[in-house]
């Protein structure tokens, strides 16, 4: 229910103004702390998250690709024609091309996402390769309400494709209120084409976010990296540890910064105690089965029109309407 004040930034281009430091104070003053997860997204960040897609153990990417290849004639046709393309925390925007050359004239590509040189970078590529297709790019936290562009021409329906399985970051209720938020602004006749990871071997998963390389570590120790330069905290990155792992009964992976022994950090004006292996809970990667997201999407007033899954039940491509 927070209205984003009208007026703030005058170019939607710009990434929204956020107060690091208090956010940083709020979550690390919380029992257990918390820090959230869209932080992980800066320029490096983001770099970072692109390298964990090619690492053997993350099939989540690999096996959305494979979907998007093997039914993108399908899936544009199921999403029809002189659609509005809005997308959700865009990134580098890999899987948008493939839908993009199978789309039926549609009328704009809007993505939205949060870190502006990922932004900027895929809109000059896509700009060169769909030099027909208007961009309208936002700089936006996707999660608060969006104030999206006039399209150039009334389109058929707004699609809002939200892949990656990005969804698995939210708890269930706010995946719910994220879902509705989604039907609200894409209004009577659109859809949501949307990317779910799906539950299986435990060991498969907590694989995919433990990767030999190291590099999901990385990213998970970057967040630190990032507030001691953005707000000057002087997290020491040795004394701090990732962890990630799979709690069944929640159907999720959850994911800690751990404190390799008793310190205290300077976040601001406070410091900030740790003991030895207390943890930041700083992710959740939540997993569906085909019903429990049929289900989310129920209490969200969405219907599931159509699934798109490989033989194994590895990651699911998902439709859903009014
Ligand atoms: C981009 C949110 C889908 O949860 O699998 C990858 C992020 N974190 N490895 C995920 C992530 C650690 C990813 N999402």
């Amino acid at each position: 229910s927070s209205v984003q004040p009208c007026g703030v930034s005058d170019d939607d281009r710009r990434p929204p103004v956020n107060d690091l430091l208090e956010v940083a104070q709020r979550g690390l003053g919380a029992k257990p702390k918390r820090l959230p997860s869209w932080l992980f997204y800066d320029e490096r960040g983001s770099a970072l998250f692109d390298e964990i897609c090619e690492q053997p153990e993350y099939y989540l990417t690999r096996c959305e690709i494979a979907l998007m290849t093997e039914h993108a004639q399908d899936i544009a046709d199921t999403l029809g024609s002189e659609v509005r393309l809005v997308e959700y925390g865009s990134g580098n925007a890999r899987k948008t091309r493939m839908l993009l050359q199978h789309l039926h004239a549609p009328v704009a590509y809007v993505p939205v996402e949060i870190s502006p040189e990922p932004l900027r970078q895929s809109v000059e590529r896509l700009a060169t390769e769909f030099p027909q297709l208007p961009l309208q790019p936002l700089c936006a936290d996707f999660s608060k309400p969006l104030r999206l562009p006039i399209p150039p021409r009334a389109p058929r329906r707004t699609v809002v494709y939200f892949p990656g399985s990005t969804i698995g970051n939210f708890e269930s209720r706010e995946a719910a209120v994220l879902l509705r938020k989604m039907r609200n602004e894409m209004g009577d006749a659109g859809g949501i084409l949307i990317g779910v990871d799906l539950k299986k071997d435990s060991a498969v998963i907590e694989a995919a976010y433990n990767d030999r390389a190291g590099v999901t570590a990385r990213f998970t120790l970057n967040m630190l990296t990032r507030l001691n330069r953005e707000i000057g905290s002087n997290f020491e990155l040795s004394a701090f540890a990732h962890r990630a792992h799979y709690n069944p009964m929640a159907g999720r992976i959850e994911t800690h910064i751990v404190s390799r022994r008793e310190q205290q950090v300077k976040v601001g004006r406070v410091s900030v105690p740790f003991r030895a292996d207390e943890a930041i809970q700083v992710e959740y990667s939540c997993k569906y089965s085909l019903e429990d997201f049929a289900a989310l999407a129920a209490r969200a007033g969405l219907a599931v029109l159509r699934v798109w899954t490989d033989p194994e039940q590895m990651f699911s491509v998902q439709y859903l309407v009014r």
